[in-house]
């Protein structure tokens, strides 16, 4: 097993995570690139950096609707492109110490978190929109590349650059173990060494020699020799990949799809186009039928609670996951082809039929005749009944399959896969 696969194995058990977003952008609660969207520059951003103020921040309560619902980590916001720290940075006056919530708000994650059994994940910026040496003209994501005041100012990247990797060195020293680092994000010629990235892993990994990171740093995590920056795990976004990620070689590498409940990431008061419970558990069914995890985000408030429609879809989840659960941990890709009628997960020679058109009659399993030792309801653990066509021309069955019954069988209703 090469040390990819050895530092995901428990990652690739766990299949569920929680995205946390969270930071100032909470306040004007239009989502995390309004500073961006909007352009607004530093002084008209500034006030929700005074203003800051998460009364109701209780991360033990985030971490009991994460396990609630069925997730084994979790991964927030320590900065995002805003450049506002959650955490104590000595490097940065720009930190919720110094605004009135006037504590280390990462340190309290971790904690709470990790009471609950859960793995802790730090996602980091690579982008900066407050930091004087981040490039803020020709750049294609800063607020104020359109801003003729910007043009010529003189910048050092480098020290940027420094400010980068001592922060991330606070983030690892100061929390104990922390289990994925999860940066965002590199594009046009803003990527790999520019960050100097296989520097940066090394420190990394030097403090936490277990810790996971996501591909966002740059490089090729498809070839067959990646970069050793180019990171442990791919990170599709808003997207299942069709058909799973597998390297150059053809070999699977691990994957996560992080995916919001509505249409944004940070807290957005008007945005109510949340998906179903339904829609979130066959997504993550997906994911699974693919070698993939799911990490899905929720967006706290400026007070600092999940919201209200967010904690509903959890906990509707996390009811389909108490009883349905053995069919995500632990499960992978099944060899067998996508079945007509939903998805397969497989974890050794247990195979889990998610049945998303239910139709009518038995449910037809290509190819399975005389292999179906046993079939079960999971939800109830009610055995069903297993029969082979009796007249299999009348199907067509050149397959020769098996159908299990559902008939009479006590279907979850709620989520009916
Ligand atoms: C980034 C952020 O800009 C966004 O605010 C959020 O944090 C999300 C998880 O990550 O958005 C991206 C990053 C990369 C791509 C698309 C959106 N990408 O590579 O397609």
């Amino acid at each position: 097993m090469n040390e990819r696969l050895e530092r995901t194995a428990w990652f690739r058990e766990a299949r569920f995570g929680m995205f946390i977003h969270w930071g100032l952008y909470a306040i004007p609660a239009r989502g995390e690139w309004v500073r961006s969207v909007e352009k607004l520059s530093n002084e008209q951003y500034e006030p929700y950096f005074r203003e800051f103020r998460p009364d109701r921040y209780d991360p033990r309560a985030w971490a009991r609707a994460a396990k609630a619902a069925g997730q084994q980590y979790a991964v927030l916001t320590t900065k995002h492109h805003d450049g506002f720290c959650l955490f104590d940075s000595e490097q940065t006056d720009y930190k919720a110490t110094n605004t009135p919530a006037q504590r280390d708000l990462i340190k309290e994650y971790v904690e709470a978190f990790r009471a609950e059994g859960l793995k802790v994940g730090f996602y980091y910026s690579l982008i900066d929109w407050h930091h004087d040496d981040y490039p803020a003209y020709g750049d294609r994501i800063h607020p104020m590349r359109d801003n003729e005041a910007y043009k010529d100012r003189p910048i050092q990247f480098e020290r940027y650059v420094d400010y980068l990797h001592a922060q991330v060195k606070e983030l690892l020293t100061r929390y104990g173990k922390i289990d994925i680092m999860w940066f965002d994000f590199s594009y046009d010629d803003m990527t790999g060494e520019k960050w100097r990235a296989t520097e940066l892993v090394n420190m990394i990994r030097s403090i936490q020699p277990d810790i996971m990171i996501d591909n966002r740093l740059g490089g090729h995590i498809l070839a067959a020799e990646p970069e050793p920056y180019a990171g442990d795990f791919y990170s599709p976004e808003q997207i299942v990949p069709p058909g799973g990620i597998v390297d150059e070689n053809g070999l699977p590498v691990p994957w996560e799809a992080c995916i919001t409940l509505n249409d944004n990431w940070g807290y957005h008061a008007k945005d109510h186009a949340y998906k179903s419970p339904k829609q979130v558990v066959r997504a993550l069914v997906e994911c699974v039928s693919k070698n993939g995890n799911m990490l899905l985000n929720v967006g706290p408030n400026a007070r600092g609670e999940i919201p209200a429609e967010s904690l509903r879809i959890l906990e509707a989840v996390g009811e389909w996951m108490r009883h349905s659960g053995d069919s995500i941990y632990g499960c992978g890709a099944s060899s067998l082809p996508k079945p007509e009628w939903g998805r397969y997960t497989q974890n050794g020679n247990m195979l889990y039929a998610h049945v998303f058109d239910r139709g009518i009659g038995p449910i037809y399993f290509r190819g399975l005749k005389g292999k179906i030792k046993k079939a079960r309801l999971l939800a109830d653990g009610s055995e069903l009944k297993v029969s082979v066509p009796w007249m299999a021309e009348q199907y067509s069955d050149t397959d020769s399959g098996a159908f299990i019954h559902l008939a009479g069988a006590e279907l979850p209703d709620e989520i009916d896969t």
